[in-house]
């Protein structure tokens, strides 16, 4: 129960509507975990993994429809239509009301209702907001447990206020023809019906740090971002931190706790967060940024002690993991994992997996949930309430031709119109074809709470309250031969490039100015113990004339779906990066 009459009427008006079998409200204690967790496996919704080798782990198999976030189903339910913008899907909110709001009556007939109350950001930040989660998913509960601070921390943040956002999911009857996950931005509500799965049903995560998030940015003067944070430690001990943002499954969690390679081990990475960056200016004039999550929900296939070490020592314990494959020792496993393949497995549906190559023994999009603090690499700054001041951020796209592995914006505007323009090819944690090359400015298409022009135009505005701004680059780790190789090694080896980037906001690092910005020098990337040639970081690096004139046709028609909306700076960055293109 609260002390909160909002909050108090608020359940009450909910539990009216879905008609539960029993209320309970969650405090996020260990006894009440344990309980939870008792029920999911007597009910076969959880399963235990090998106590001995992975205590305190289990495996979650969702719904074989129910795998990924569904973007189709996911709409804007603003009042005006254009305030959702071209990139959203949108509702108006009195049919949302009607149409989801349908969904609702009942729904929870012989179910429990749950109430999470949680805290996005460190307690006592004066950053972190609330919300509150109503659920009938006993696995949601377990989930927000871990990526969010529940119960006492969010009650005592609220106080007596009604500043809460307002989420309400049902499991539904999980059917792909009865699912919708509403945003009403105005009201800071999210209505999620249908779906038991990562972003569609942890409301703390996309819908509220990212939909809902970016919307009240924009009104107080902040960003929601989607964003990994990192500190990078030089070997005389200073740390620069750095944001970056790429779309979903390209890497983020791998940057976030990078393992610097060998000839680099002077140098450390520290991880503040992997996937969401709330950043506010500081009375300074530099831009903060705290991470709101306590947890990690990270792509699991691909991660091993090649591409991500810290994470694969703090997925031994307390892990939910959701949709890998199980081995006879009983032991998760996914594709790109470290070892042999398992004689025997099962797949992430419990079928017994024949190891004949044909199909994937783990989800493309498996996941594991573990609390941050198990993180080798979490930084001593991570709960900082003030956040953590931002020196660089960083666009990133998944992109085999085209744009090279590093270039530096020449201001912010310039800067702004890279990640507005920013492209990626397709993964599979959205649903739908996975490698097709769309548009993800700032990687923020999926999670956008609003209009993408004002949010361009946002971004623009922000260069106004900020007296030190970070400086802004792009980054592709993605880039191929014309056979297909890819041309750079990634993981670790990606510390040299946010070297060139620290030198570069120090004033050091040579570059070389092009059409599209500044590229390394030849000379300035630390290639010290690496395979990689200064002749083969000549097709890296290149900036290609005529691909480029392409990208700016496209770009052009791409600014066009925003019409008037489109900021003139934006406008004057694509003319402006034509005519340099014209010149060179
Ligand atoms: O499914 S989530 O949105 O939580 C993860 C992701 O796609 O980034
Ligand atoms: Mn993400």
């Amino acid at each position: 129960m609260s002390t909160n009459d909002k909050l108090s009427r608020w359940v009450e008006e909910v539990e009216r509507t879905v008609c539960p079998d029993e209320v309970r409200w969650c405090d996020g204690s260990d006894e009440e975990n344990d309980r939870l967790i008792q029920l999911m496996l007597a009910e076969g919704t959880l399963h235990i993994l090998n106590p001995r080798t992975y205590p305190d782990c289990y495996l979650h198999r969702s719904h074989p429809t129910d795998v990924a976030r569904t973007e189709h189903l996911t709409f804007i339910c603003a009042s005006q239509k254009e305030d959702a913008g071209p990139t959203n899907n949108w509702m108006s909110p009195a049919e949302a009301r009607e149409r989801v709001g349908k969904l609702f009556q009942g729904c929870m007939k012989g179910r429990v209702m749950y109430v999470v109350p949680y805290l996005m950001g460190p307690t006592g930040s004066p950053y972190s907001r609330v919300g509150v989660e109503i659920t009938d998913s006993p696995y949601v509960v377990a989930n927000m447990r871990i990526m969010t601070r529940m119960g006492r921390p969010a009650l005592d943040h609220l106080g007596t206020g009604a500043n809460f956002v307002r989420g309400l999911h049902s499991l539904g009857d999980l059917s792909p023809e009865r699912r919708f996950i509403a945003h009403f931005p105005e009201t800071r509500e999210i209505w999620s019906v249908g779906s038991g799965y990562g972003g569609n049903a942890l409301l703390g995560k996309k819908c509220h740090a990212l939909r809902i998030g970016s919307w009240t940015g924009r009104q107080e003067g902040w960003l929601a971002e989607h964003m990994l944070i990192l500190g990078l430690e030089s070997p005389a001990g200073d740390v620069m931190y750095i944001a970056a943002a790429f779309p979903s499954a390209c890497g983020k969690t791998n940057l976030a706790m990078l393992v610097p390679p060998r000839s680099q081990e002077r140098w450390k990475i520290w991880t503040v967060g992997d996937d969401i960056a709330w950043m506010h200016p500081g009375d300074d004039g530099r831009l903060y940024a705290i991470n709101p999550e306590a947890g990690f929900f990270g792509v699991a296939p691909g991660t091993s002690a090649k591409t991500n070490p810290n994470a694969m020592s703090m997925l031994k314990r307390n892990v939910i993991f959701t949709n890998v494959a199980v081995t006879e020792r009983n032991e998760p496993w996914w594709e790109g994992a470290d070892g042999e393949l398992p004689r025997r497995a099962m797949d992430w549906q419990g079928k017994r997996w024949l190891s004949d190559g044909k199909e994937k023994a783990a989800h493309p999009n498996s996941r594991f949930t573990v609390p941050a603090r198990q993180c080798p690499s979490i930084s001593r700054e991570w709960e900082n309430p003030r956040g953590v001041p931002i020196s660089a951020i960083i666009f990133g796209g998944r992109r085999a031709r085209l744009t090279p592995l590093v270039f530096e914006a020449f201001t912010w505007s310039h800067g702004v119109f890279v990640g507005a323009t920013m492209a990626s090819e397709t993964t599979a944690a959205a649903t739908g074809a996975v490698g097709v090359v769309r548009r993800d400015p700032m990687a923020m298409v999926p999670f956008c709470g609003y209009n993408m022009a004002d949010y361009w135009a946002h971004w623009l505005a922000m260069a106004r309250r900020l007296r030190h701004p970070p400086k802004l680059f792009h980054v592709n780790w993605f880039r191929r031969d014309p056979s297909g190789k890819f041309l750079w090694p990634g993981y670790g080896e990606n510390l040299r490039v946010l070297r060139w980037i620290r030198d570069r906001v120090q004033g050091r690092g040579e570059a070389v100015e092009t059409p599209i910005g500044f590229v390394p020098a030849a000379g300035s990337l630390e290639l010290d113990g690496l395979d990689v040639t200064p002749a083969a970081l000549g097709p890296l690096l290149s900036v290609e004339q005529e691909p480029w004139k392409d990208e700016v046709r496209n770009v052009k028609e791409y600014f066009a779906k925003f019409g008037s909306r489109l900021p003139a700076a934006l406008a004057a960055e694509v003319e402006e990066l034509s005519q340099r293109l014209r010149k060179a």
